[in-house]
């Protein structure tokens, strides 16, 4: 049984911890959108599974798929993935699945966000979305976890916690006039306390260069523990990327967390700048809301990568900065394993690895 609750997690004493917590679970979501996944996903698809086999090795995961596809990815996964039919619009579970709290008692429950790809009808990226918006109660009813349905429009690639009190978000995201365009800052971070428990929001102004979703966290920086962050850093003054991540330092190096800490900020050189290829740009369907064609600069970020149970999934982009990832991770996470996928297909659709997982937290 899963009962919506009529009451905030924060009245209830449940708060979302961080991603550096133990994990239960991981989903996922199959692609095959045909104006979002070149040659109808098949591509793609082949990622997905190596994404799910890399996570899969230190925690379980369950890949939700369209009745269409459901053969197709039963046999392409192996056996100890569990593949559970699901209708989604696309694949970006990040976005769609719940956004998990808990409490001190050993419960979970989920947060169900409104969802409206992206921008719904100002700038979203596809319409219809009413199955994306169903998929994080779904999940809660399949896990049977009790959920909250949330008043606002909101991804969960636009928020970080460190599960000690404090949320990043950025301004470009948070307060676009796409999402909930009669709430103001202070609303905002009310209901953010409300549903995730959070005493304080570190708001960055802009997310990463080009990103569709309108400058999400989750492609810009990355909470390493509690007081420290990567964020996705860009040393050429004639890239975009240079502002943008500048502007970022100096209002991470001016702030505190919840419990008073400076940051601790590393910086993580993006790839590139990509761009997508000639050959890149065919066998995709036409879209009005994803920009999909030669020469236009991907959103490639290494801060996209996934904390599960001691072990990150990093997204490998390009060979002259992806060692230097690999490195600075293993530094940052002492006893950790750094797994590198190659994850060029993922950044295609416009996203990465911490956009297609949504974790489930041990209790
Ligand atoms: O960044 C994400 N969390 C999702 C990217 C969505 C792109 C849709 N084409």
């Amino acid at each position: 049984m899963s009962i919506t609750c009529q009451t905030t997690p924060k009245k209830d004493k449940f708060r979302m911890p961080g991603e550096h917590e133990a994990h239960a679970e991981m989903w996922m979501a199959w692609p095959e959108r045909t104006d979002n996944w070149r040659y109808g996903g098949k591509p793609a698809q082949q990622v997905f599974v190596n994404v799910a086999k890399a996570i899969v090795e230190v925690t379980p995961v369950t890949m939700a798929v369209s009745a269409a596809q459901y053969d197709n990815a039963r046999r392409m996964l192996p056996e100890n993935i569990r593949v559970v039919e699901m209708t989604t619009n696309d694949s970006w579970m990040r976005d769609i699945g719940p956004s998990y709290v808990v409490n001190d008692q050993g419960e979970r429950r989920g947060v169900d966000w409104e969802f409206n790809a992206w921008g719904g009808l100002v700038d979203g990226l596809y319409f219809p979305w009413d199955r994306d918006d169903q998929v994080a109660q779904k999940i809660c009813e399949i896990n049977r976890d009790d959920r909250y349905r949330a008043p606002i429009i909101l991804e969960g690639g636009s928020i970080h916690v460190d599960g000690e009190g404090t949320l990043y978000t950025t301004e470009e995201c948070l307060l676009h006039e796409s999402r909930n365009p009669d709430l103001g800052k202070s609303d905002i971070e009310q209901v953010l306390a409300d549903y995730l428990n959070i005493e304080k929001v570190i708001w960055i102004p802009r997310g990463l260069y080009n990103d569709e979703t309108n400058g999400h966290v989750d492609n810009l920086i990355h909470i390493v523990r509690p007081g420290e962050v990567i964020l996705s850093w860009c040393d050429d003054e004639n890239d975009p990327q240079y502002e943008i991540s500048q502007e970022a330092w100096r209002g991470l190096c001016e702030t505190t967390d919840a419990h008073g800490r400076q940051l601790k900020i590393h910086k993580m050189h993006i790839p590139g700048p990509l761009y997508i290829q000639d050959d890149e740009a065919g066998g995709i369907d036409i879209c009005e809301g994803m920009e999909r064609s030669a020469g236009e600069r991907l959103a490639g970020s290494y801060a996209n990568f996934l904390i599960t149970n001691q072990r990150i999934i990093l997204p490998l982009l390009d060979p002259a900065y992806d060692e230097k990832a690999k490195a600075l991770l293993q530094d940052l996470y002492p006893g950790y394993e750094v797994v590198g996928v190659d994850a060029r297909e993922i950044l295609l659709g416009g996203g990465n690895i911490h956009c297609i997982t949504q974790q489930v937290p041990a209790v």
